[in-house]
């Protein structure tokens, strides 16, 4: 049998000498606020999405004239881990280069949205003055490596920290291109001879994902990444790591050959091996990811394909090491801590509740002011949450309750349902190109509904994770909460139940594409029945399973199969 055609964005990184394409000719063009096609895909790696304003495309077409094109800029920030002179410095950037909000991601990074392809030099070399920057912040490469926010062991999460930020650095791309076309770096004169060491010029088929956990938290979702570290802690200190792989949430609606899938426990490692391990993780899916099909192309699929057993074999090889059996471990949640909490060295740190990670000052609530206040007089570290959310950190003492004021009066301590605070929503509109309905922007309304049903079953306080995005790409990791809904239409929706709060267990398709009405009924009916049912501290994904509302899907093809079934029906 031949070997099928690469993809088209094969053929774009090859020619791309390393990245440049001919992104410099693009941003000098002034006839359109647009980049050439080609540098569509490669502007990725330098952490920038071209975008338009999906609210304006109608009006725009009416009056001729071109899409409101935009950019999304990206930072990364390795373990969510931020000074408050970075704070302050994307605080700034965010005014003078974007849309004036700040909007902390799934994966503890910045994005900055609205940027004119005219204001995007000036914002990366702002970022980068910041001594953080946007390489590899998205494309076929390593992206933000994220850790656990929560450093109440100290010792063992400065260990996980620093892991997360020596795995970043060690998966960078080598190129020159970034500093050349950003920074007005020097030119490499001949690019033909530049090395890419780990991706070679290919890059990899396709994203890749690393995050570092230290149990009982599961904050980052690790069972959702391509690769995990999973901290093991005795008498306080890291001893290793148990190693996941083949993670990932992204499907196609009516492609029941994609699916989301759990990670996988390769093996324990030493710490001293886990860069090794990772080199040689990444360097197996370069080699054996799917080049052709970009939508079978992630690590999660080559797995499937070689089989565990193949896979960490080759991986041993490559790393020089055998792989341990892994050691015990269980999570207690995958949500973030809130509220106020003191580490074992004496620190406080307290979890900040950001609707859907988007910084704005909003009536009483004003987080872009308030968190900008607490930047300038040097009071807290910020760490960007897994969840969208922020945790102020590193408190002293004497500034407890100078910190403490000055949430009060921006209105960032005002409660906050339990449902409210776990729930995550991904972009969508009207910057996503993929989203198909809403999601960041629906999540308030369709919170308050919930909320409505939860007092009306006795269930208040529940703490279920809801999670929304408008497309399957799975960027709010959906399918690993307790109730997920997943765009199809404008005002539609997949219904899906049956996460649970670890973050260990896919969520099983309930309802092909239903309105708001139809969701909130099926829920009513189900929150009712666990309001009677649950047995003491049942969480509802748990319930669900229990009493099989939903049949058992734990792995991708069992998801993929209830899918078929739900739509054949
Ligand atoms: Fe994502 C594509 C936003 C985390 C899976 N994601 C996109 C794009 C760039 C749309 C595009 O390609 O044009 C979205 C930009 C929206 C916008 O206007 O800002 C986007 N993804 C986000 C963020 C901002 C969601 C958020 O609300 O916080 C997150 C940024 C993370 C970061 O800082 O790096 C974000 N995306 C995720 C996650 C969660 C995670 O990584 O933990 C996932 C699921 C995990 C995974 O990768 O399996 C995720 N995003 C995707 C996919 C599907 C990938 C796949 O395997 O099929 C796409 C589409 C694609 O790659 O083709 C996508
Ligand atoms: Fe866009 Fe879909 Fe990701 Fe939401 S899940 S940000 S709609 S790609």
């Amino acid at each position: 049998m031949s070997k099928p055609e690469p993809s088209a964005v094969e053929r774009i990184k090859d020619q791309s000498r390393l990245l440049r394409g001919t992104i410099v000719e693009s941003l000098a063009d002034p006839l359109t606020g647009a980049v050439r096609d080609d540098d569509t895909q490669l502007i990725k790696f330098h952490g920038i999405y071209q975008q338009d304003d999906r609210d304006l495309r109608q009006e725009r077409r009416e009056q001729k004239l071109e899409p409101a094109f935009q950019f999304m800029v990206r930072a990364r920030v390795p373990g969510g881990l931020c000074t408050p002179a970075q704070w302050l410095a994307f605080d700034d950037i965010a005014r003078v280069h974007a849309n004036g909000t700040l909007r902390l991601t799934t994966r503890q990074a910045f994005q900055l949205h609205g940027v004119l392809k005219r204001n995007l030099k000036p914002a990366i070399a702002a970022i980068n003055r910041s001594l953080l920057d946007t390489l590899a912040a998205c494309g076929d490469v390593n992206r933000n490596v994220m850790c656990s926010v929560l450093p109440l062991q100290r010792a063992a999460y400065v260990t996980a920290n620093a892991l997360a930020v020596a795995l970043s650095t060690h998966l960078l791309p080598h190129t020159g291109a970034y500093h050349e076309i950003w920074l007005d770096g020097e030119k490499v004169v001949d690019t033909a001879q530049e090395v890419e060491p780990i991706y070679g010029r290919l890059y990899l088929p396709r994203k890749f994902k690393v995050a570092v956990a230290v149990p009982p938290d599961n904050d980052v979702d690790i069972y959702s990444q391509d690769l995990g570290f999973v901290a093991i802690v005795e008498h306080g200190a890291v001893t290793g790591y148990n190693v996941l792989v083949g993670g990932g949430m992204g499907t196609t609606h009516g492609d029941l050959a994609t699916y989301p899938r759990v990670a996988d426990v390769l093996g324990f490692c030493t710490p001293d091996a886990a860069l090794a391990v990772a080199e040689a993780v990444v360097t197996t899916q370069r080699d054996h990811g799917d080049r052709s099909n970009r939508k079978h192309a992630r690590l999660k699929y080559t797995i499937e394909d070689l089989g565990l057993e193949r896979f960490r074999a080759e991986v041993e090889q490559r790393a020089g090491l055998r792989l341990e059996p892994p050691r015990a471990v269980s999570f207690r949640d995958n949500a973030d801590p809130f509220g106020w909490r003191t580490d074992d060295a004496g620190f406080h740190h307290v979890g900040l509740y950001i609707p859907s990670g988007r910084v704005t000052d909003d009536g009483r609530w004003r987080a872009l002011s308030g968190l900008r206040e607490i930047a300038a007089r040097g009071l807290a570290q910020f760490r960007l949450t897994a969840n969208q959310n922020l945790m102020l950190s590193d408190i002293t003492q004497d500034r407890r309750a100078e910190v403490h004021a000055l949430l009060e009066e921006y209105g960032l301590s005002a409660p906050v349902s339990a449902v409210r605070q776990r729930a995550l929503a991904c972009v969508g509109l009207p910057t996503c190109a993929l989203a198909m309905a809403e999601s960041e922007r629906y999540a308030p309304d369709f919170l308050t509904h919930i909320e409505t049903l939860l007092a009306r079953h006795g269930l208040g306080d529940a703490p279920i994770g809801i999670r929304i995005t408008g497309c399957p790409n799975g960027c709010a990791r959906p399918f690993l909460a307790e109730i997920a809904l997943v765009g199809k239409a404008p005002g539609r929706y997949n219904l899906y139940v049956g996460g649970v709060p670890d973050g260990s267990r896919l969520t099983v398709p309930l309802r092909d594409n239903i309105t708001e009405s139809d969701i909130l009924e099926v829920l009513d009916v189900l929150f009712a029945r666990y309001a009677a049912e649950r047995t003491p501290a049942e969480s509802f994904g748990a319930y669900t399973r229990r009493v099989a509302i939903v049949p058992a899907v734990d792995t991708g093809r069992e998801f993929a199969a209830q899918v078929g079934r739900l739509t054949a029906a």
